[in-house]
């Protein structure tokens, strides 16, 4: 069979939902991104679009994966399809994610409405969350209606990736102390919803109360005003509380103020702008004898010549991307 009908057969089988088809293409966008993976997202893109992207982050082991969990059976009672994209931290923390999203594939794994999959945040050159969009477009593309992104709050790439959804939800836990919380003012700032998770932990009054502080000292600038909401995940306490929030999230996807669309365009952009630098990066090495490079590494070792000087000649004299006096 051609290479090009076994692209659009497997289009077919994910258009369908086909798991395995679905799981063979994620592997090809972690993995070996070549021409069948491009050509077959390339089919996809025009099919996605229609699922609402929540991301999910906040510091190690703060019960994420657990609420996650949560959130998907309540979905699933309500007959919605979801996606989870769970992506494997780098922080030499948090070792448990892993079992943790063992524990959590064996219980959901006999539901076809539901599909898990980790991304691990290493190996492909080109951006760790332009690779989690695309296979959010798989995923899309195959009808999963909600899509779930997890990541460990630390490190920008991870909020980042969080921050690339219609909503964000930022979890913490009581008595992290505000040292810890707080300062990472970064992942404060992208919340739309707060859950303070390990409610049935002591200190959840005071946790409440600094945030609930910390809230109105620094208002977001959008006006948003992020629900607070308390959840014991390990007994899916407070989710259908949460549920409501998230779907007051999405039933206006224009809020808060335009937001979502907002992010969405900035995503899509920086998607196109991995890709572009990617595809030219690669466009040039594939022009240039082997081993051309390293000689002229050699040559800005010995000072004969200087990288602005390779990149002029690389790019010959049209000058790609060079402006135009
Ligand atoms: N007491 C209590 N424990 C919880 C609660 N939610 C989760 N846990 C426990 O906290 C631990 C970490 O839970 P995970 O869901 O793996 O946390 P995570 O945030 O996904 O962890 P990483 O992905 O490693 O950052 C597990 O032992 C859970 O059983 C809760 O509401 N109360
Ligand atoms: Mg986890």
């Amino acid at each position: 069979m051609s290479g090009e009908s076994e692209n659009a057969q497997m289009v077919q089988r994910i258009l369908q939902g086909d798991v395995r088809a679905i799981a063979r293409t994620l592997s090809l966008v972690e993995n070996e991104y070549g021409p069948s993976t491009i050509e077959i997202l390339r089919r996809l893109f025009v099919h996605s679009g229609k699922a609402f992207i929540l991301g999910v982050t906040g510091s190690p082991g703060v019960g994420k994966s657990t609420l996650v969990d949560c959130l998907a059976r309540h979905y699933r009672h309500k007959g919605t399809r979801v996606g989870i994209i769970a992506v494997d931290p780098t922080s030499p923390f948090s070792g448990g994610a892993i079992l943790g999203d063992r524990v959590r594939m064996q219980r959901l794994a006999t539901d076809p409405g539901v599909y898990i999959r980790s991304m691990a945040t290493r190996g492909r050159l080109g951006g760790l969350s332009s690779a989690v969009q695309e296979a959010l477009i798989v995923l899309d593309a195959a009808g999963f209606d909600i899509l779930i992104v997890e990541t460990v709050g630390v490190g920008q790439d991870e909020v980042d990736i969080a921050r690339a959804a219609h909503a964000t939800l930022v979890v913490l836990v009581p008595g992290l102390g505000d040292d810890v919380q707080a300062a990472k003012a970064g992942i404060m700032e992208i919340g739309d919803i707060f859950a303070i998770n390990k409610a049935d932990r002591e200190g959840v009054d005071k946790a409440e109360a600094e945030l609930r502080a910390y809230f109105s000292l620094s208002p977001r600038q959008d006006g948003w005003k992020p629900p607070l909401l308390r959840t014991v995940a390990t007994q899916c306490q407070g989710i259908r509380e949460l549920g409501r929030a998230v779907e007051g999230l999405r039933r206006r996807p224009q809020s808060p103020s335009g937001d979502s669309r907002h992010r969405m365009l900035r995503l899509y952009r920086q998607l196109l702008l991995d890709r572009l630098r990617e595809r030219l990066t690669r466009q040039i090495l594939d022009s240039l004898p082997e081993g051309e490079i390293d000689r002229y590494a050699e040559k800005m070792m010995t000072r004969e010549l200087d990288p602005y000087t390779i990149m002029d000649r690389l790019l010959g004299p049209s000058g790609i991307g060079e402006k135009k006096p």
